[in-house]
């Protein structure tokens, strides 16, 4: 049957099967016409007639069978799936440099029992000022430009340190009191290769009776040895903030140079990693406490100083750009 075996996509079959079975095919018309024939002849035909057409759809429903089990294959083949294929692993991605070294630092005060505080990045002048006793119009504004939230006639504020959390700490919480505030802080600040407009920053608070100047200075020798190697040298020197008294800036002996002078710490040996001091008599009774019963100290970092130290990076910007390159290389 060539033009059945011809057919070599099921619709040419189909028309292949109607041209001679269909309803007006060839051979359907022959069929019906036996029935007009003479008694004679009617036998004759019909006994030709009928194995052809048996032999006819035994052909198609072959051929038909052919072609799905062809077109199984090409299926099959373009569908192919190796299995035995190993998975594609998916971008891990890692923390950002800012945030482990905020966690590295949270740890490390976690085990001296300080327990981390979130709170909000806009504030009110009272919190972020007022009670820290930095009264409106106050030289020591100077220290912090400061972003004001435009239509709230100076109320409202990007907050420029952690502090006002730890102000809601004590206000909310009874001593004994150990805090730790990590989060973004915001100043109006000309950006360059160390300032930026916004920075993040880790603050401690601890209130208790008889904290004294020797509590700070016992707990941040052993945060420099964890943080930078049990060998690390420290120092305080006198400071000044208006919520603590006294004062200090707390150096550890230079990383790059070891001490003997170099142009990370400007020649003389040293770094300073952080700012401190016992909390001030009328900073600790704005929170709701009695100084005559208990006492504190407080400390601020820079975590991008912290971080930048770490890992050896000299340009603060890198942390804020997002670049992809910079992040993967942690
Ligand atoms: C720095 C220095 C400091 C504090 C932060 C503080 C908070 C309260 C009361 C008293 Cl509620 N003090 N915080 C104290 C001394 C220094 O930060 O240079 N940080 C980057």
């Amino acid at each position: 049957m060539p033009a059945v075996e011809r057919a070599d996509d099921p619709d040419e079959l189909d028309s292949v099967e109607a041209a001679y079975l269909g309803r007006n095919g060839e051979l359907r018309q022959l069929l019906a016409g036996i029935g007009k024939l003479s008694g004679e002849d009617r036998p004759k035909v019909g006994a030709a007639a009928n194995p052809i057409r048996e032999e006819l759809e035994a052909a198609i429903s072959k051929r038909r069978a052919k072609l799905e089990s062809i077109a199984l294959d090409v299926r099959l083949a373009r569908e192919k799936t190796d299995v035995t294929l190993p998975g594609r692993t998916l971008p891990r991605g890692s923390l950002h440099p800012l945030i482990e070294t905020g966690r590295e630092i949270a740890r490390i005060w976690g085990q001296f029992g300080f327990v981390v505080y979130e709170s909000p990045e806009v504030e009110t002048d009272e919190l972020n000022f007022e009670l820290l006793n930095i009264p409106p119009d106050h030289p020591a504004r100077d220290l912090w430009d400061t972003m004001y939230v435009a239509g709230t006639d100076r109320h409202y504020l990007l907050r420029t340190h952690t502090s006002p959390g730890q102000m809601r700490v004590m206000r909310s919480t009874k001593p004994p009191i150990r805090a730790l505030l990590p989060g973004r802080c915001f100043r109006y600040e000309a950006v360059d290769a160390s300032h930026g407009f916004e920075f993040f920053q880790v603050e401690g608070l601890m209130v208790d009776e008889g904290t004294t100047l020797a509590t700070l200075r016992g707990l941040l020798d052993e945060f420099a040895r964890a943080m930078f190697g049990p060998t690390t040298a420290t120092r305080f020197r006198p400071g000044y903030y208006p919520f603590t008294e006294p004062s200090v800036a707390f150096d550890i002996g230079c990383l790059i140079c070891g001490g003997s002078g170099c142009a990370a710490c400007k020649r003389t040996g040293w770094l300073t990693i952080l700012g401190a001091g016992m909390v001030h008599p009328q900073v600790l009774r704005n929170g709701g406490i009695d100084p005559e019963m208990h006492q504190g100290f407080a400390f601020g970092m820079g975590t991008d100083r912290i971080a930048m130290l770490r890992h050896g990076i000299s340009d603060l910007r890198v942390f804020f750009q997002d670049d992809l390159r910079f992040l993967e290389s942690f």
